[in-house]
């Protein structure tokens, strides 16, 4: 079977468009002293719902994904890295802005981005690098600060994407992880003024929902069976929002959209408004790139039909589709991000390019029975964080760290002076072995959005190294305290029992703390 796998592999990478590799140069800057030095460029790889369980590098469990892993062995892994809002559009405003949701105006996906505010893409165009954004973008207004920008249109397609090009709209043939990765390299190698810096932002749609792998990955991990979760079976005593949620894979994981067992006799029916959009996913593409499908879903519908399987039977079958779908979509973008990785050395340019690779949140494989994500539950509140910084630190970084770090990060490397209305803190030290002057006890959290398709009640919380308590409000009015060391999935809701009055009275001052720092006074509760 691995031989099989690795054949494949080659197939999908000859298909891949590659670049001619001719050495790029860039040219030293000023910093603001007037002192030569060498800019260091950056590459900010970003995938769209990346679970940290799917990249071997922080768990071998269920996928091998070598080429992020050459990230994390040349450079650092975040094991505590986290997220300000784990929801796409805010995800990516807060990185934008190095600013909690309320603070940048981008508090769930139906905002859209005020493009006019202080951004880190624009603080570095004005120190003198060349910017671009390329691949999804979700914010709703155009693009600011970039020299170049290359965006999916909302979430994007995985086929026959249609992208808009500073401002012109594209469409492009084949499958989005490798159109993003070849307009990037097209960017790196023919667009940008390489006489300058560049700092690019390549953000993968995959592996958003629906998953849909690229034609010549459709048959991995076909045999492969994964273990279910642990928490798979969790019927959510103590935990009010989680009761009310819309995003599991029994219930609400849809048999023809996200499963895709779209059957030419139009058997098999879902949701009828997921169905329609699942047909057209189908009908989107060519006939090539359907005939592969045909080959691949066809068999695994009528083996479906013909088991017609019911209750847990059915929830384990979804489970075990879904793993195999999304884990063939990662397999693409690992095999992307080696294309780009590969890029940077042959053309010298690893040598002084940061390298980071994250998601906009993490997802949930299977555990509490879930898809999705929204939750301060640690899958979706922690995200994937890899750097690679040339001459830089290497190994684990245990520190708690959030997606508003981001911005200070480049910010400081490119040697602009952090704004001081920037929430985040540079990890710059952290990154060269230096003392990390942050003296962070505590992260804040706030998810907004609400009623949404998958109903997770708003909620705010704060996260210690061990404790996190979390209010979910709106409709409810509920808390919730996890001991992390004790109960590190998070069945066990504390709050209010005896003995924890102390630990819930400190970790409400801390709360209401972050609460003010982070300009959100307002959610104070009473
Ligand atoms: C879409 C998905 C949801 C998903 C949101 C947000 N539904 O609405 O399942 O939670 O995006 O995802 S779908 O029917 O359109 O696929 S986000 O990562 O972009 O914020
Ligand atoms: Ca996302």
């Amino acid at each position: 079977m691995e031989n099989i796998d690795k054949i494949k592999q080659m197939i999908c990478l000859s298909l891949a468009s590659s670049a001619v590799l001719p050495i790029a140069a860039t040219a030293n800057v000023r910093n603001d002293n007037g002192d030569e030095r060498k800019p260091m460029n950056i590459l900010f790889i970003m995938c769209d719902d990346h679970s940290y369980q799917t990249i071997s590098a922080y768990d071998t469990r269920y996928i091998n994904t070598p080429n992020i892993d050459r990230i994390a062995a040349d450079g650092v892994r975040f094991t505590n890295s986290f997220v300000a809002n784990s929801i796409s559009g805010p995800s990516r405003a807060c990185m934008l802005t190095g600013k909690h949701s309320l603070a940048n105006g981008f508090t769930n996906n139906r905002s859209s981005f005020d493009g006019g505010q202080q951004t880190f893409p624009k603080l570095l165009q004005a120190q003198g690098y060349e910017t671009a954004v390329i691949g999804k973008w979700h914010l709703t207004s155009q693009p600011t600060g970039f020299n170049y920008w290359d965006i999916l249109i909302g979430q994007g397609d995985y086929y026959n994407p249609k992208f808009i090009k500073n401002g012109e709209y594209v469409q492009r043939q084949g499958y989005a992880t490798n159109i993003t990765t070849d307009v990037a390299i097209d960017w790196l190698e023919n667009v940008r003024d390489d006489s300058k810096p560049f700092c690019l932002l390549l953000h993968h749609k995959a592996p958003h929902r629906t998953w849909m792998p690229d034609t010549c990955d459709l048959e991995l991990f076909s045999d492969k069976v994964f273990p279910i979760p642990e928490t798979f079976y969790d019927n959510y005593e103590g935990r009010l929002a989680a009761k009310g949620q819309r995003m599991s894979i029994h219930n609400d994981m849809d048999i023809i959209y996200d499963l895709k067992m779209a059957d030419k006799e139009n058997e098999i029916h879902g949701n009828p408004i997921h169905e329609a959009g699942g047909r057209a996913m189908y009908k989107r593409m060519n006939p090539d790139q359907k005939a592969a499908w045909d080959a691949h879903y066809d068999k695994v519908i009528a083996k479906f039909k013909k088991d017609s399987l019911q209750g847990d039977a059915l929830s384990e079958w979804k489970f075990q589709q879904y793993m195999r779908d999304y884990l063939r979509v990662i397999t693409s973008v690992d095999r992307n991000v080696g294309r780009v990785l590969d890029y940077l050395e042959a053309n010298g340019l690893d040598e002084n390019t940061l390298v980071v690779y994250t998601s906009d949140q993490g997802f949930y494989m299977g555990e509490h029975g879930w898809f999705d994500k929204r939750f301060m539950y640690e899958e979706s509140f922690r995200t994937p964080l890899l750097m690679r910084l040339p001459g830089g630190a290497k190994g684990d970084i245990s520190e708690l760290v959030q997606n508003i770090d981001y911005a200070p990060t480049f910010l400081e490397l490119a040697g602009v002076d952090v704004p001081e209305d920037i929430h985040g803190v540079s990890l710059l030290p952290l990154l060269k072995e230096e003392k990390w002057d942050a003296e962070r006890k505590a992260l804040y959290y706030h998810y907004y959005e609400f009623p949404d398709e998958h109903a997770v009640r708003p909620h705010y919380g704060v996260r210690t190294e061990r404790y996190k308590l979390i209010h979910f409000y709106e409709d409810i009015d509920s808390w919730e305290l996890f001991d992390l060391q004790n109960d590190p999935t998070e069945l066990n809701n504390i709050y209010g029992k005896e003995g924890t009055e102390e630990l819930t009275d400190s970790l409400k001052t801390l709360l209401h703390e972050l609460q003010v720092k982070y300009n959100e006074e307002q959610y104070i509760a009473k």
